[in-house]
């Protein structure tokens, strides 16, 4: 049969590959345990938990630690990877596999080994988690210049890393990995004179460049009275993964659909493929639906320029094309 017949594989397989990078101490950890510590539990809302019980186990009891003596996760000696799922409302779980690297790696000279692992790693990303410091950032002014805080929030070091990866993404004909820029200790950033967000292009210009999609959000973890944890945009870097892999599936989709429908097109079998096509538009139409919202008071940039979460799917252009 032709390709039009062949099963597609599953859009969740192989899971959303996720690396995490950012200085020592800028809160890569901590944002993990806080993500599952605000959205753990099924009530009927969006969840993220971790697939492994160890692992599950392990975030929860950081985020006890937490809440109980403010004692934040040590830092990390060693890489540590969890296989997570986002959990949608409709019982949709969305699986991930995110790579928490170490920041101490970013202080270790580029030539090292270390560093070429660390490549080869980030080359696998379909996303870039890169953390960004706001208690630095809070404690920076614009008027200062850009050029040593870029350094201090290892920006430079970040920018070589993404570049080498993408560069060895395209030999293998695979896209730049999506970045999303998450501005970590938010409760330090609130009282701050200038707006961090509005910094990004200005420290961070390869996320905004040409061909990049990237998010900006702002995550903290800090636990309130009882425990609990103001929900944030925790879930939006694994929404905004997930919206894109959707948007690209719609489309290919889409277009199939539109061939497989044109009159003098239809081979055996073609009304079931059909019929098949149109079942997963309505269930990923579903999904992009109860993502779309993780991505409120977060910022969505494609080549550089703002762009609507519902477009990261292909938004009302891909909804006209399709049959
Ligand atoms: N105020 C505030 N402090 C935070 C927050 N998140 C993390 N921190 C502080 O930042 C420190 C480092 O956080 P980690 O999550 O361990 O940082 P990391 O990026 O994983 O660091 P490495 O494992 O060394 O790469 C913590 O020990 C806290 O002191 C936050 O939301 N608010
Ligand atoms: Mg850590």
């Amino acid at each position: 049969m032709t390709i039009e017949m062949a099963a597609a594989p599953h859009i969740w397989d192989p899971p959303v590959a996720a690396a995490m990078l950012g200085p020592r101490g800028s809160g890569k950890t901590t944002f993990l345990v806080a993500a599952q510590a605000a959205f753990g539990a099924r009530g009927g809302g969006p969840t993220l938990r971790a697939e492994r019980p160890a692992d599950h186990a392990r975030l929860r009891s950081a985020w006890a630690e937490l809440g109980r003596a403010a004692t934040y996760p040590p830092p990390d000696t060693a890489p540590s990877d969890h296989s997570i799922l986002l959990g949608l409302p409709d019982g949709t779980d969305i699986p991930a596999r995110v790579d928490d690297h170490r920041g101490a790696l970013l202080d270790e000279p580029g030539e090292s080994m270390q560093a070429e692992i660390l490549t080869a790693c980030l080359a696998q990303a379909e996303i870039v988690l890169v953390t960004v410091d706001g208690a630095v950032l809070a404690a920076w002014s614009p008027a200062a210049g850009a050029a040593r805080i870029v350094g201090d929030l290892r920006l430079s070091v970040i920018t070589g890393l993404v570049l080498r990866a993408t560069a060895m993404r395209r030999a293998q004909g695979l896209r730049p990995p999506l970045l999303a820029l998450i501005v970590t200790k938010a409760d330090s950033v609130a009282g701050s004179a200038h707006t961090p967000m509005a910094s990004m292009p200005r420290l961070a210009p390869i996320a905004f460049g040409a061909d990049v999609t990237t998010l900006v959000c702002r995550v903290s973890a800090v636990p309130a009275p009882g425990g609990a944890l103001v929900a944030g945009t925790h879930l939006a870097p694994f929404a905004f993964a997930a919206l894109v892999r959707l948007g690209r599936r719609r489309t290919e989709l889409a277009a199939r659909l539109g061939r497989a429908l044109q009159p003098g097109t239809a081979r055996p079998g073609s009304a079931a493929v059909t019929i098949a096509m149109q079942r997963e538009l309505v269930e990923i139409r579903g999904a992009v639906g109860q993502l779309v919202g993780l991505l409120d008071d977060c910022g969505v940039y494609r080549d550089g320029k703002p762009i609507a979460a519902a477009d990261l799917a292909g938004g009302r252009e891909i909804e006209r094309r399709i049959p």
